[in-house]
């Protein structure tokens, strides 16, 4: 029998834009019940925001918020605080990205929030750890940019580079995932929660970590394997950018095939992996390479990666992208298309693998979303819709937290959840 590995767990997610709710949607894809709460009226700010259908939650908001409940809560209201510090009572998990400082504004301090439940895990991202930015509001690229990525990312005659990836966001939301699985595990054993801290700048630079490798390395020398070292150009003091440099021990490049002129995605990513090196010079035509001492061991390649991947394209430009790879892959040379996101959409074998989901929403009609990068082999995921703006409030108030009519005809009446009051809407 298969169940969802995380079922049984209820989380109370206080997350907002990115990097939060990909984090909860991830845990939700596992089975975990997860409440949003979001401030009546208003809701998550990137439901309105990118909209390309009218009126519609946007793909932003409903690709990151999958497999999820919403109750609109204004936990500034005291019902509201009430209701608030009941579902603590509850969950296992409580999950946020606020601004610093934010949630104890609200009166949810973790003092507090270990009064009320004792095993709670308490999960935040915040842009930076302890230290001098602390309190700083942080988004995506200055995450990027502050985590090491940027500066090193892009061509060396160019600015530093932001990547499409949403490596502060979407990353640091996979890494807070983990830690709470792994504070559930350890409450397990101590039946006691703990607090767990994402920071988007220590995510960014773990991710980085062959830059701080080659920041180290610098002192020991050039970087003979950046093919800058190869143009006669000195290294500074600090990494520098690599341009599609590999990170590793095996030289690679972005290289022009058959039909570069028009489609700006007709190249391929091509690595000259040492024990490949044979079978390359073979394939492009230069079998004499082979033997020649100047270009038939890894070293002696070094200072002419330039020529090398010149040379190599030359034989990849008379072929498409695809025949590239066709013809690589059986001679065990490690390549890669440059896929467009048109081509990956419309790739058959990501939607049978549920890579790229389509799903169908009551406002929107259907879109294509992704769908969970892991895949385990007794807890299938299954996507459903993100949900809309305070849909399962009532369901919420009833069964989740157990009030007779009375009591949630009090909340709604002192505008806690729903649609608030006129004036305070406007505040
Ligand atoms: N009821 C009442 N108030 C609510 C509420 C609710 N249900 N939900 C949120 N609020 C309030 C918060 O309490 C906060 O009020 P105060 O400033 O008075 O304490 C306010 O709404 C806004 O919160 P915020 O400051 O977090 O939002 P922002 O849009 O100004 O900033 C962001 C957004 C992302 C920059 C900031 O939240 C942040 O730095 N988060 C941590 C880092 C992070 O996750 N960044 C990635 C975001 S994805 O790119």
């Amino acid at each position: 029998m298969t169940t969802k590995a995380l079922e049984g767990v209820r989380i109370l997610d206080f997350t907002h834009v990115q990097s939060g709710p990909t984090c909860t949607q991830l845990l939700a894809w596992f089975g975990a019940d997860v409440i949003k709460v979001e401030r009546p009226g208003v809701g998550d700010a990137t439901r309105g925001q990118l909209r390309d259908v009218p009126d519609a939650d946007s793909l932003y908001f409903t690709m990151l918020n999958h497999n999820k409940r919403s109750i609109t809560l204004n936990s500034k209201n005291p019902k509201g605080k009430e209701v608030l510090e009941d579902l603590v009572k509850i969950c296992d998990v409580l999950v946020e990205n606020f601004a610093p400082g934010a949630l104890d504004r609200m009166g949810l301090t973790w003092e507090r929030i270990q009064e009320l439940n004792p095993g709670m895990v308490y999960a935040s991202v915040k842009g930076f750890g302890p230290g001098p930015y602390e309190d700083c509001k942080v988004y995506e690229n200055v995450a990027q940019c502050t985590g090491g990525s940027a500066s090193t990312t892009g061509f060396l005659d160019g600015p530093p580079l932001v990547t499409g990836a949403q490596i502060g966001d979407t990353g640091t939301g996979l890494n807070l995932a983990l830690g709470i699985v792994t504070a559930l595990y350890h409450r397990e054993q101590t039946g006691r929660g703990q607090r767990v801290l994402a920071p988007m700048q220590d995510g960014v630079l773990n991710l980085c970590r062959v830059k701080l490798r080659d920041q180290q390395r610098l002192a020991h020398g050039p970087l003979k394997e950046y093919s800058q070292h190869g143009r006669g150009i000195e290294f500074g003091d600090a990494t520098p950018r690599g341009g599609n440099d590999s990170g590793g021990g095996q030289p690679g490049w972005i290289i022009k095939c058959k039909g570069w002129e028009n489609d700006p995605n007709a190249y391929v990513y091509f690595i000259t992996q040492a024990a490949a090196w044979p079978a390359i010079c073979d394939v492009i035509g230069k079998p004499e390479w082979k033997d020649d001492p100047e270009y038939a061991t890894p070293d002696a390649r070094l200072d002419k990666l330039t020529h090398v991947f010149e040379t190599i394209e030359d034989w990849t430009k008379t072929k498409n992208k695809f025949e590239v790879m066709d013809i690589c892959n059986p001679l065990n040379i490690p390549c890669g298309p440059i896929l467009s996101m048109k081509e990956l959409a419309e790739e058959p074998s990501l939607r049978e693998a549920g890579t790229i989901v389509e799903v169908d929403h009551p406002e929107r009609g259907k879109y294509l979303t992704v769908g969970c990068p892991i895949k385990m082999s007794n807890s299938p995921v299954e996507v459903t819709r993100s949900p809309l703006l305070g849909e399962h409030t009532d369901e919420i108030l009833a069964e989740v937290l157990g009030y007779g009519e009375t009591e949630v005809g009090e909340i709604k009446q002192s505008g806690a959840v729903g649609t608030p009051p006129k004036a305070e809407a406007a505040e």
